[in-house]
């Protein structure tokens, strides 16, 4: 039995350089982070977007097996400029992104991007059925693909298809805006398990269901609940996402992280450091965050000088408008605060657009004396949890956004805010930065704990168990194996 993971995009990326040759650059990120560990030299599939539009021309699986991952294959969907604009600027990220991020003023429900993304769907659907076998396990990864599922049991009807949902799933008043409301539910209702991050988002889903479909019921109570609907029957779970915490605080704790944390310390001698690490989105609140930080200073002078905010923003989806919009608001705010605030020696504000290598990620994430984690609405939130991990002196705290989906399990010892209240966000600030230091590690060593516990390996078994009946020890190891070093840690682009 082997195990294919099918996600929108591949966790390497195919590049046209000058002269028009290709290769093979990493495109790692939080989602391979995660799946590596069932991939990793279990002989599975994953199958996805290379990242490169056309490309039908060459053969670019029997490239990506000239260099193949740690003991698993690659195998590309190939989407022309048309099915690119549609499916994946349009359809997921201008309609269901924004939408399911309780954002829907900024949806463009345009009726062509539905049709591509129906046919996209079908074409990942075709895909996955050449590249598979009946007995195997199909895992589905988020919202480009939540489709995919009712094309893939035309072809295989006796299939075992899974599907995980990484952003939040919407309340019923938000969900009933979409004009194709019922037949995202029915496509859906085609997977034999619907994994979401957090109980809430499974409630706002079983209440669309109860909303939207004659007759829905929901049998069963716990981490897996089953939804009856007409001739279907699937299963719907709550399966928080964590991180390799043993990685990450084996890392954080290596000799080349903690000098460049006493560099970092050093620069702000005397100083504490708030940061902030936001992929560049609007559901990030990375403006809102800024006034925060601007009324902190304002309405807490002893803060002046003492304090300092390192915000870094990782590029992403640059070509859309609203992208776009957003960095020029950040920029303006960044200006507007340092220019008004800065003086001899003192900057409140360092700002840093780009991805980071994951060991300065690390020294940045042990250097701060607080991360402020402020989405306005967010699936879970790893920044939160690598905060914790690589947080090895126990000295820091989270600021943490009611929120993030992992509010639900950090609730107990972060400091939470609502990031849509400026005044409270500062005042939370100061209390944060103010608490005795012996509170503040406790708190740090409880989140901790909880990382540590709930971590990747969890989710994955969890998420494996209910799917399929399998943990992670039922897909057998490969004999010849040789383990490859971990790769660098980047972003993902959605
Ligand atoms: P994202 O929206 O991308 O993920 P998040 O969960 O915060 O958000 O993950 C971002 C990842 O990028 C983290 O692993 C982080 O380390 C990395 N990263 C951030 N800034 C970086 C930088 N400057 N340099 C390098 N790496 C950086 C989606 C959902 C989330 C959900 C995840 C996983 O939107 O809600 O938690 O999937 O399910």
């Amino acid at each position: 039995v082997r195990l294919v993971v099918v996600s929108n995009r591949l966790p390497v990326v195919i590049a046209r350089g000058t002269g028009g040759s290709l290769r093979v650059e990493p495109g790692a990120g939080g989602l391979v982070t995660a799946l590596r560990p069932v991939l990793r030299n279990r002989g599975g599939t994953w199958i996805g977007w290379p990242g490169i539009e056309g490309g039908g021309e060459e053969n670019l699986d029997a490239l990506l097996d000239e260099a193949p991952p740690d003991g698993y294959r690659f195998r590309t969907v190939l989407l022309t400029h048309e099915e690119k604009e549609g499916f994946y600027d349009g359809f997921s990220n201008e309609v269901i992104w924004p939408l399911f991020h309780d954002t829907s003023s900024r949806c463009n429900f345009d009726p062509r991007y539905w049709e591509t993304y129906v046919a996209v769907n079908r074409k990942f659907a075709q895909a996955t059925a050449r590249h598979s076998a009946d007995e195997d396990f199909v895992w589905v990864h988020d919202y480009h693909l939540m489709g995919m599922a009712a094309h893939y049991r035309q072809i295989r009807p006796g299939c075992r298809i899974a599907f995980f949902l990484h952003i939040p799933f919407p309340a019923p008043d938000t969900f009933l805006k979409l004009p194709w409301r019922f037949q995202i539910l029915e496509m859906l209702l085609a997977y034999d398990l619907i994994g979401f991050q957090t109980l809430r988002d499974r409630r706002n889903f079983i209440q669309c269901l109860r909303t939207l479909i004659t007759g829905a019921q929901v049998a069963g109570k716990g981490m897996v609940v089953t939804a009856l609907a007409g001739s279907r029957c699937a299963r719907l779970g709550a399966f928080p996402i964590g991180i390799d915490f043993q990685e990450f605080s084996r890392a954080a704790a290596q000799a080349d992280v903690s000098e460049e944390a006493l560099r970092l310390r050093a620069d702000e001698s005397g100083r504490q450091i708030l940061l902030g690490v936001d992929r560049l989105d609007y559901s990030k609140g990375i403006p809102q965050k800024l006034e925060a930080f601007g009324r902190a200073l304002e309405s807490f002078p002893p803060l002046r000088g003492r304090v300092t905010l390192v915000q870094v923003v990782v590029p992403s989806r640059e070509g859309i408008p609203d992208y776009a919009q957003q960095k020029s608001r950040i920029e303006r705010l960044v200006g507007e605060i340092n220019g008004r605030f800065t003086r001899s020696g003192w900057v409140p504000i360092h700002y840093l657009f780009r991805a980071l290598e994951r060991p300065t990620l690390l020294a940045y994430y042990r250097v701060a004396d607080a991360a402020l984690v402020l989405p306005l609405k967010d699936g879970m939130n790893l920044v939160a949890k690598e905060y914790c991990a690589a947080n090895v002196t126990e000295e820091g705290a989270l600021i943490l956004s009611e929120f993030a989906g992992a509010a639900a399990q950090m609730q107990g010892s972060a400091f939470l805010a609502n990031p849509f209240d400026v005044e409270g966000v500062a005042r939370t600030i100061h209390q944060a930065l103010s608490l005795d230091p012996g509170d503040r590690r406790e708190r740090m060593r409880r989140l901790r704990r909880g990382v540590k516990e709930f971590d990747i390996f969890w989710w994955l078994n969890s998420c494996l168990r209910a799917a399929f009946s399998r943990d992670l020890g039922h897909f057998p190891v490969l004999e010849d194996y040789v383990p490859q070093p971990e790769g660098d840690h980047v972003l993902l682009a959605h």
